[in-house]
């Protein structure tokens, strides 16, 4: 025990209850952004879909290496965050679906999911715009002297954009609790990572910034858990920021408007032949924490929830039209859907 543990503490060593959590959240996200997929094509969520199938290890042994109330950003490609942080799958389909009953009353939509009691905060559409408030949230963590850490999670993508260096800098030289997580999925929309980076080794761009950084494999839930419990250690206990590189794969497309015709099939089946629930489960097995007969009444579980998920969200109310410009601006003065009205004087 050091003097920061606390009882919300990841274990060094996961035992066998939080190792069957990871399985089944896991196995969650997989089928709730299956039957997402589903909706959508039914014309149940309308705008954006961007699904993380195949990324659920790098979401899941990264969220399960923090204590839940360690606070964390995202992209738009988030629905697995919100459910790793334990936002119900229900309300969580709601904000897909545009409904009043979402995690943020429908008014947010796939891409903005938020869920300020679990401390994850955001879901944010411009690429690279959600790392600085991470930075924000550590700076908060330490100005106010408590013992959490953020974290902030990203593409590849947005390892190009300066704001990143803007914010590694900062934390490294005002040593903020900052875990820099980069899901490193080898594209951003489809471009693959060599052709808009330099340096395709992400991770090495924390030595600029006298920063530790690792390189781990992200199809493979317990390497992601071990790498950030040794991040966010160095980040509650010294105050050390660091980055973690996650490789993984997005089976699909950049979202749901996207075929995906360019990426070569050969190439997805070599990651799919390593995917990451499947090889976990062969391991739970294979250690005896997880029975064939225990697996099937785990997916018999999820399968009830997503159900239930789909039902909640489709029967839950749309959102007035006159709440639509909700929270567009600080003082919402006016009934106008379109928000354009002036403030009265
Ligand atoms: C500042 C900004 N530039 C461009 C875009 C358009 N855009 C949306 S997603 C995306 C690709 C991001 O890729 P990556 O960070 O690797 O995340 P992934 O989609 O692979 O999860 C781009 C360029 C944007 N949303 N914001
Ligand atoms: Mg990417």
């Amino acid at each position: 025990m050091t003097e920061t543990d606390s009882p919300l503490s990841p274990p060094e060593r996961p035992d066998a209850e939080l190792m069957l959590w990871m399985f089944e959240t896991m196995v969650l996200i997989r089928r709730f952004e299956e039957r997402a997929a589903e909706e959508y094509m039914k014309g149940n969520i309308g705008g954006f879909l961007h699904l993380a199938i195949g990324e659920e290890a790098a979401v899941v042994g990264s969220i399960a290496a923090l204590r839940p109330t360690d606070p964390i950003t995202s992209t738009y490609r988030e629905h697995g965050q919100a459910l790793a942080r334990g936002s119900e799958p229900g309300a969580v389909m709601a904000e897909l679906f545009g409904r009043s009953t979402g995690v943020c009353g429908g008014l947010g939509g796939s891409m903005h999911l938020m869920d300020a009691e679990r401390h994850f905060y955001g879901g944010y559409g411009i690429v690279g715009g959600s790392i600085p408030l991470a930075v924000g949230l550590g700076f908060a963590v330490s100005y106010r002297e408590e013992d959490g850490v953020a974290m902030a999670m990203f593409g590849d993508g947005a390892v190009n954009q300066g704001v990143l260096a803007e914010s590694m800098n900062m934390a490294a030289l005002w040593e903020l609790p900052v875990v820099f997580f980069v899901l490193n999925n080898h594209y951003g929309m489809g471009t693959a990572i060599d052709r808009a980076s330099a340096e395709t080794d992400l991770f090495k761009r924390a030595e600029a910034f006298g920063m530790p950084a690792e390189q781990l494999d992200g199809m493979n839930v317990m390497a992601v858990y071990r790498g950030v419990l040794e991040a966010a250690r160095r980040a509650r206990e010294e105050g050390q920021p660091s980055m973690i590189e996650a490789r993984a794969y997005r089976y699909r497309g950049h979202s749901m408007s996207d075929p995906d015709t360019t990426r070569a099939g050969e190439e997805k089946e070599r990651w799919q032949a390593r995917d990451p629930l499947v090889t976990f489960e062969r391991v739970l097995l294979g250690e005896g924490t997880l029975t064939a007969e225990s697996a099937e009444a785990i997916r018999r579980r999820v399968e009830e929830r997503i159900e239930e998920a789909a039902r909640f969200a489709s029967q839950s109310p749309e959102v007035p039209v006159e709440q639509l410009a909700r929270h567009v601006y600080a003082n919402p003065w006016s009934d106008d859907p379109t928000g354009s009205a002036v403030a009265p004087r």
